[in-house]
């Protein structure tokens, strides 16, 4: 496993290939001098840097800042995990923050190159919610993002419809609280429909429940197809593990699959997964360089197997 930058802290890579280029897209964690808490304030982003390199070996180039929090109208903090996708020749960079009332919405800005710079919209995308966009791209081109994350992340806000300060979450044996994902508006800024629960199950056909919190969704989807399958991909959050779900439709169900990394330096975990010249590739991060700090994370590459029955070999998150 390689770390990919060390001249910042970066943290939430999504990675695509562009045009034979390798694109990363992650946070930029920064001290603000906050203290650590449930509610993840301590995650003070301000700005993002793309980071491009020519093979999962190669030099990582710094592209530099591709978008300011002050540069975005509607947003006042918290610049958080971020994605990218293109079509017809547009780049399109998605992106959380809370906005003015401290509410986490989804946002997104133009391009006309990978890696920026890109130019907010206005306002942020209708009916967004929460965190961790995750943009993926099928087969007949049409785009789907997935979305959510808990606690800090507020998904259990809007567990009635709208948004309330209420935290508390299901019982311990009630279904989980679901990721969120809807298809692209073909101009790619706003949703083409109202979003939808993306459904974990079990291998008996019943959703995960709250208190699994070894399975159950927390933050970080991620979504890449694999022999005609989709894979939907998170972090456990509390329990630190990344883990994957195996279903026949961009919108789910998914059934658990497995862990795909074991815990790594630091609380949070978090990943993309991306084919490049036919390899499978992990995308991901750890606190190992800042010594452990939490918030001042670093983004790491591993490739990633899977096995002739779709299944994929876990790593192990500590190695070197
Ligand atoms: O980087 C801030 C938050 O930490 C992300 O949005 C979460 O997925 C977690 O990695």
């Amino acid at each position: 496993m390689r770390h990919l930058v060390r001249h910042l802290y970066t943290a939430d890579p999504s990675a695509h290939v562009f045009d034979g280029r390798i694109y990363i897209y992650p946070s930029r964690d920064v001290e603000g001098g906050i203290p650590f808490n449930d509610n993840g304030d301590h995650f003070d982003m301000k700005d993002y840097h793309v980071f491009s390199m020519d093979s999962v070996d190669g030099e990582v180039i710094d592209h530099g800042v591709a978008l300011h929090v002050d540069d975005v109208p509607w947003a006042k903090r918290q610049m958080w995990a971020p994605d990218a996708a293109r079509k017809d020749g547009k780049y399109y960079f998605y992106f959380p923050a809370k906005d003015h009332d401290d509410v986490f919405r989804i946002g997104v800005a133009v391009g006309e190159r990978p890696e920026g710079p890109f130019i907010a919209q206005a306002e942020a995308i209708q009916g967004s919610t929460s965190i961790d966009p995750a943009v993926f791209e099928d087969d007949d081109g049409s785009h789907y993002m997935y979305y959510g994350g808990i606690w800090g992340g507020q998904l259990q806000r809007w567990k009635t419809g709208e948004y309330t300060e209420d935290d508390s979450e299901p019982a311990d044996d009630a279904p989980a609280l679901c990721p969120k994902m809807a298809r692209m508006r073909e101009d790619m800024l706003e949703f083409d429909e109202a979003p939808k629960d993306v459904v974990i199950l079990d291998k008996k056909g019943e959703p995960l429940k709250a208190g699994d919190h070894n399975r159950r969704f927390f933050e970080a989807a991620w979504v890449h197809k694999f022999n005609g399958k989709y894979y939907f991909s998170y972090s456990t959050g509390n329990t630190h593990l990344l883990c994957y779900a195996v279903g026949d439709s961009p919108y789910g169900p998914f059934t658990y699959g497995g862990v795909i990394m074991t815990p790594v330096v630091g609380w949070t975990t978090h990943h993309s997964i991306c084919e490049v010249e036919e390899k499978w590739y992990l995308f991901h991060h750890d606190s190992k360089l800042s010594g452990g700090v939490t918030h001042l994370r670093s983004i790491k590459i591993a490739e990633l197997k899977h096995r002739p029955d779709g299944t994929i070999e876990t790593l192990d998150g500590m190695a070197e």
